[in-house]
């Protein structure tokens, strides 16, 4: 087992591997830029170095700052968290040739699910279904109206390098196609210097649906269930749910089993998830594949007993895994509601000080988190300042003990997002289970 991890992240992500390493007996390196010289992360870890100024571009993205801190400080192994560096291969392979541990999949395995028309293309390989798609890129307006054709409107444009929902265009006729096209070249290309994009059918009001894995070293690959991420706004989770209440077991397992096999057929190690759209037939299609450990890690490890990220870490240290599919079992209901420092009718940005605060409690709460009273949420990252996770012996019990977390819980001096919370749960179509990606366009 490793001795010292760095912990290449901040915020709550950050507190929550070092929590993982604190348990482990392992010790800990944070990094901070000077925006966060009063973070969390900072006080709870063993070590911390400065590695930059405010911009992301300068610390936690300067991959020459975190090598190096990593070298002063002599830690073996660098844990991504999610964001930042989580899902750069060129960092992994880095991390690999410098000698220390990446905890994740290889740099190639990353590097293969981040090209989306290559993921896809492997995907294919072994009968993974996915969307009538262009099977390639598209590089003129003319193949683009071709193909559109061929697969029928309304069709979706996606960058190769994108993910995420970054540089997508919904094209419903041909009058809009040329448009959409250029622009999501364009928009491509600046955003990841790469401008390649493809067409896929559009798929209407669709569950996002992901399967979370965990590979080891040794050949080992086991799912974890589902989480049931719909309840989204311009590709920003808000609220998360497992078990989905779309499955039954048939449907879980088959999902599980697809995910398995993209999982054994790419060489993946470590923790993962395969996300999917699942459509009102409940025909499930593949999206991508995510290389890291995500925010709604914890309703997996509610329902499941897992600690994910301890695994992740295992793993990386070259660990069996100690349980088997027929291990998993899926118990209760979880639910994760991200507290964000935003208006919550504008969902503008509410950086600030936090005046007054109370963290909810009692049973079948835990609050991820980095956050404290007369704490500065600086302006310079996302605006996650909690993870509000419910777990109870069923969905409704899960709602009614969110309801009366999120009651519990107040934030003064910057404004949040609990009151859209408090709104979600209280839908008819919430609580009946009734969710698809445009929820929210609906209800608020
Ligand atoms: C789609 C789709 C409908 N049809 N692809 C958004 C993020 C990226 N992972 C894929 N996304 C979508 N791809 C086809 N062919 C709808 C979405 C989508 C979406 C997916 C999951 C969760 C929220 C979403 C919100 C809008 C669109």
């Amino acid at each position: 087992m490793f001795h010292k991890i760095l912990i290449a992240n901040r915020g709550e992500i950050a507190v929550r591997v070092i929590r993982a390493c604190r348990e482990l007996g392992i010790s800990t390196v944070a990094v901070y830029s000077t925006a966060d010289e009063n973070s969390l992360h900072v006080k709870f870890a063993d070590e911390a170095i400065c590695i930059g100024p405010p911009k992301s571009r300068d610390s936690y993205l300067n991959v020459t700052s975190v090598l190096s801190a990593a070298e002063v400080a002599d830690a073996e192994a660098v844990h991504p968290g999610y964001g930042f560096l989580a899902e750069n291969a060129d960092f992994a392979e880095m991390c690999e040739n410098c000698g220390i541990k990446f905890i994740g999949p290889s740099s190639q395995a990353m590097r293969l699910m981040g090209n989306k028309i290559v993921a896809k293309t492997q995907m294919e390989k072994v009968k993974i279904p996915v969307l009538p798609w262009s099977k390639t890129a598209v590089k003129d307006e003319k193949e683009a109206v071709e193909m559109a054709k061929k697969i029928g409107f309304p069709v979706i444009i996606k960058a190769a390098a994108g993910g995420g929902g970054k540089g997508m265009k919904l094209v419903h006729s041909q009058a809009s196609l040329g448009n959409a096209f250029h622009t999501a070249h364009s928009e491509a290309l600046a955003a990841f210097g790469d401008g390649s994009v493809y067409i896929e059918k559009y798929s209407e009001s669709p569950r996002h649906v992901e399967i979370q894995i965990i590979a080891d070293n040794h050949g080992n690959v086991v799912h974890l269930g589902e989480r049931d991420c719909s309840i989204q706004r311009r590709h920003q989770k808000i609220l998360e749910e497992a078990p989905s209440p779309a499955l039954d077991d048939k449907l879980r397992n088959a999902m599980g089993e697809a995910a398995i096999k993209v999982a054994k057929y790419i060489g993946y190690t470590n923790a993962g998830t395969v996300e999917f759209l699942l459509d009102k037939n409940r025909r499930f299609y593949f999206m991508e594949m995510n290389t890291r450990v995500q925010v709604e890690h914890p309703v997996t490890e509610m329902v499941t007993d897992i600690d994910i990220v301890k695994e992740q870490i295992r793993i990386a240290a070259g660990e069996k895994l100690r349980f088997k599919q027929k291990h998993i079992r899926l118990k209760g209901h979880a639910i994760e509601c991200r507290i964000n420092a935003e208006d919550p009718d504008t969902f503008a940005p509410s950086p600030g000080k936090i005046t007054r605060l109370n963290i909810p409690g009692g049973p079948g709460v835990r609050v991820d988190s980095a956050i404290y009273c007369d704490y500065t949420i600086p302006p310079h990252y996302d605006s996650l300042i909690a993870k509000l996770i419910v777990y109870g012996d069923t969905r409704l019990e899960a709602i009614s003990r969110m309801k009366r977390a999120l009651d519990e819980f107040t934030v003064e001096g910057i404004k949040t997002n609990i009151p859209l919370h408090k709104k979600i749960l209280n839908e008819h179509d919430f609580i009946e289970g009734r969710v698809d990606i445009n929820f929210l366009n609906r209800y608020v």
